[in-house]
């Protein structure tokens, strides 16, 4: 609608002119013609003299010949030619042809063949009057007037104005048409530049752009302003907005009624190993344990999980149930024990040669196996019956997690027709095509719609997988809803982007302050205390991009060399299913390649590159977190990444900066981030210089907007949302079945 008034606004004026130009335009135009003609009449009009002048010579020896008459009759037998007459050269007029006006006289013609538009009106229309001398060897004999017919000029004229009109009306419907397209497509631009300054990227993003590097500095300064803007937005929106525990507890007990939650995952949050005589927990360096303990232990419940420690079987009872935490015993631990067998073709094998690269388009080949694929059903089946054992009621609220699960939510559904069902699935969900790869796709799908409500990271998730259904399997979609019908149930796709839990007071508290951290992680390198750390802290795992950001150190440390002695990246990976052949080769890659940086600009009592492959403590990680110049998170895919929202969390000075690949789902909450292509080694290069010569300044204003999001979309929020959702979709059940049941017949 803006776009035609503003149109309109420009066209009005332009079709207005045009018209404007076409009434100058032709008067002017019929003048220059006539001028024209005229001059070609006069031309004409000698020569006719010339070539009758010997005659006229003749005919004037014999008055009273009729030689002239009938000379002149001939000659206004041309068509052009309507009438002639001949004057003495004292003016008097001797002989005229028919057709010759009465009322012209030798003296008007004249006076009219001077004129610049020598023309009269006589019967047949406007004439052409043109004076001559007619001369012979002695020199001028008598004067020639000639009339030649003008009203094929006024016909042409006519013509010209026809075509001149349709000229304008055609050059004024291209101009037309060149603005409503340029129109729209300026306008567009316009819309979605602001469309893009609302989401925080804006007109900024291409103005930061290397096409206009020039504006970078006002760039920069409009995206401080918008941050301000939006963080007072934030404030102002206060505790309202924040989600903890007690909001979950209270949700539980008002939306869900009390009501069971069973957790259902591969890895347990509390794992028990022999260490010696005595045993000692560990907890797993795993973002979905991360995610999902603080939801348990806000509500209490059940968790169901593989025992995988050394001592897992000695701490459970009989029905292989441990309270956990240790000492805290908030909630049940129950541990299914899987053999060697399973546990390879079902986790190392369907799941993580499978699955995991199926999902996660990071270039490494997925692999199916038969044998693989039995196991994951079978297991799945174990589960599912395990779900079965610990429900005590008939609809327990079942959380599912994550890609080892796909056909679980099926397999519960034929068992607790009732239950509600949530799934979450921590991994991306790649498209259509590339999933198409899977040869058990359909059974897998169908094992997923399973669930009462399907979770994903992101929108864009969401969106592929809703279109792998469409693209696999009869079902019904109804994408404004974000609803799958499947047989007789239907299930409801939404993203919930997972976060973490937010230090709480008491734990901020327990915190060294970063001074110290930097102390002790500098001494625990062999460092000297001004030296500057980059970080990176992972899972062991080929989709982080771990190579490409040592590839970025060593370019870094190529383009400025004033940082070799003067800077060290560390990176902490958490060992991560080493059996795997890809794992293994991809982590000797690694160590490969740290040492080739190290002796390429290393020295003695200085590392380019720490790589410390061991499982952390959480205490230890987050004094890490809190002596870094900057952390690096280069994943070349990650559904989330919870690494970036733990740095940003432990720095409570806000100070430091974060590094964040592009192709993780964290990217899209945290835009205050330096965003990198992981792929691109010279980008992220680049990246780490700015991060290391950030003004103090800027990185407060970054890291303070960062720690505002991730504190208020932390993981009760992620967990609430999700339950909120199946609180009122229980709800709608309830009231559906009672409606039901008072039905008649
Ligand atoms: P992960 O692939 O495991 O999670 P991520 O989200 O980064 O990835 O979580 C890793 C967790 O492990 C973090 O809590 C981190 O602190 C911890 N960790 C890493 N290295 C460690 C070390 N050396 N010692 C101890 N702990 C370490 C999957 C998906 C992610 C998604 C999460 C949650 O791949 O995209 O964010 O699930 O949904």
């Amino acid at each position: 609608m803006n776009t035609l008034r503003l149109q309109l606004r420009f066209l009005v004026p332009l079709v207005l002119t045009l018209i404007a130009a076409a009434y100058l335009a032709v008067p002017l135009m019929d003048r220059l013609t006539l001028r024209w003609f005229s001059r070609d009449l006069n031309l004409r009009g000698s020569l006719v003299t010339k070539t009758l002048s010997d005659s006229i010579a003749e005919g004037l020896q014999e008055p009273g010949s009729s030689r002239m008459q009938s000379l002149f009759n001939r000659v206004v037998q041309d068509e052009r030619l309507v009438g002639i007459g001949l004057c003495s050269l004292d003016g008097e007029l001797l002989r005229r042809s028919p057709g010759f006006p009465r009322s012209l006289t030798c003296a008007r013609a004249e006076v009219i063949g001077q004129q610049d538009e020598p023309q009269i009106r006589i019967e047949g229309g406007p004439a052409h009057v043109g004076f001559y001398p007619v001369t012979d060897e002695t020199g001028p004999i008598a004067q020639l007037i000639l009339l030649q017919d003008l009203s094929f000029v006024e016909h042409r004229s006519q013509d010209t104005q026809k075509y001149l009109i349709i000229l304008i009306a055609g050059l004024g419907g291209i101009i037309a048409l060149i603005t409503v397209v340029v129109a729209q497509l300026s306008w567009r631009g316009w819309v979605s530049g602001a469309r893009a300054l609302l989401r925080g990227e804006g007109l900024i993003s291409p103005l930061m752009s290397s096409a206009a590097p020039e504006l970078a500095p006002f760039a920069a300064d409009l995206r401080a302003r918008l941050r301000d803007l939006e963080d007072e937005y934030r404030r102002s929106l206060g505790p309202e907005t924040e989600w903890n525990p007690e909001r979950l507890r209270a949700l539980l007990r008002t939306q869900l009624r009390g009501d069971q939650l069973i957790v259902v995952a591969n890895r347990e949050p509390y794992i028990h190993d022999k260490v010696g005589d005595d045993i000692v927990v560990k907890r797993p360096a795993s973002g979905l344990v991360t995610a999902v303990e603080p939801l348990l232990r806000a509500c209490s419940g059940t968790w169901i999980a593989h025992g995988s420690g050394s001592a897992d079987a000695e701490v459970v009872d009989a029905h292989d149930r441990v309270l956990v935490p240790p000492g805290k015993h908030e909630y049940t631990l129950r541990r299914l024990w899987l053999s060697e067998e399973e546990e390879k073709g079902y986790y190392y094998g369907f799941a993580n040669e499978g699955l995991w690269p199926l999902c996660h388009v990071a270039h490494v080949r997925p692999v199916f196996r038969e044998s693989d694929w039995e196991h994951y059903r079978a297991v799945n089946q174990r589960f599912a019956d395990a779900v079965v054992a610990e429900a005590r009621s008939e609809d327990p609220v079942v959380l599912v997690q994550d890609y080892h699960f796909a056909l679980l939510p099926a397999m519960i559904r034929k068992k607790l027709p009732r239950a509600t069902i949530l799934t979450f699935w921590h991994i991306p969900w790649p498209n259509p095509e590339s999933f198409g790869i899977c040869p058990w796709r359909q059974e897998i799908l169908e094992g997923m719609l399973g669930s009462t409500i399907l979770g994903f990271h992101t929108r864009f998730h969401c969106k592929n997988f809703i279109e792998t259904v469409d693209r696999y399997l009869e079902a019904r979609i109804e994408h404004e809803h974000s609803t799958i019908s499947f047989h007789d149930d239907s299930t409801f796709v939404e993203s919930y982007p997972i976060s973490i839990e937010w230090p709480s007071e008491q734990t901020q508290a327990s915190w060294l302050p970063v001074a110290q951290c930097r102390q002790n992680v500098l001494a625990r390198l062999g460092l000297p205390p001004d030296h500057r750390i980059a970080i990176g802290v992972d899972r062991f795992d080929y989709t982080k991009g771990i190579l490409e950001r040592i590839h970025a150190v060593e370019r870094l440390l190529e383009k400025h060399p004033e940082w070799i002695g003067q800077l060290s990246f560390v990176q902490i990976a958490a060992p991560s299913r080493g059996s795997l052949e890809e794992y293994k080769s991809f982590q000797e890659r690694i160590h490969a390649l740290t040492e080739r940086v190290n002796k390429r600009f290393g020295f003695e009592g200085y590392k380019p590159v720490h790589l410390l492959a061991v499982h952390h403590d959480q205490a230890s990680l987050y004094e890490l977190y809190r002596a870094a110049d900057a952390c690096m998170v280069t994943s070349l895919h990650d559904g989330m990444n919870l690494v970036c929202k733990e740095f940003v969390a432990a720095r409570d000075d806000e100070r430091g900066v974060l590094i964040l690949s592009r192709f993780a789902g964290a990217a899209r909450e945290m835009s205050q981030a330096l965003i990198v292509n992981p792929y691109h080694v010279e980008e992220t290069a680049d990246a780490l210089q700015r991060a290391l010569t950030m003004p103090e300044a800027e990185q407060r204003e970054r890291m303070g907007s960062l720690r505002m999001t991730v504190r208020e979309f932390n993981v009760y929020r992620w967990a609430g949302r999700m339950l909120t959702d199946a609180g009122r979709w229980r709800l709608r059940e309830r009231i559906e079945a009672r409606v039901q049941r008072h039905q008649p017949g």
